[in-house]
């Protein structure tokens, strides 16, 4: 996923299911040297990250419950860098909802015959 003031894309995550192991591979796409963005998802017992413009780094996640959980920027970017959120929905283990991302929308939709 990428981050810049103020948003992250995708924002809306659905299918990831218990025990998965997640990665996300963030890239802050900021123009300027002096904006970094810090990336967290609730809950997570692992750390956050903190990354640099033009830079990409990784946090592995293992979720262990069912739930919505939001992920968000750690690290004061703009004044709006409260709405720097999103949403990973996580489901049972075993089940078969499929994998699907948005941005800009408070839900996913199943549309596989859109572009993602
Ligand atoms: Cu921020």
């Amino acid at each position: 996923m990428t981050s810049i003031r103020s948003h992250f894309n995708p924002d809306n995550i659905e299918g990831v299911r218990v025990g998965d192991e997640v990665y996300f591979h963030v890239t802050n796409l900021e123009q300027d040297w002096d904006v970094p963005h810090g990336f967290a998802i609730k809950g997570a017992n692992n750390a956050e990250l903190l990354i640099m413009p033009g830079e990409t780094q990784t946090l592995k996640w293992i979720p262990e419950k069912v739930g919505v959980f939001p992920m968000y920027c750690t690290d004061f970017c703009s004044a709006l860098h409260q709405e720097m959120t999103g949403y990973i929905r996580v489901s049972p283990a075993g089940s078969n909802v499929p994998l699907i991302f948005s941005t800009g929308k408070n839900y996913a939709v199943a549309d596989t015959s859109k572009k993602k």
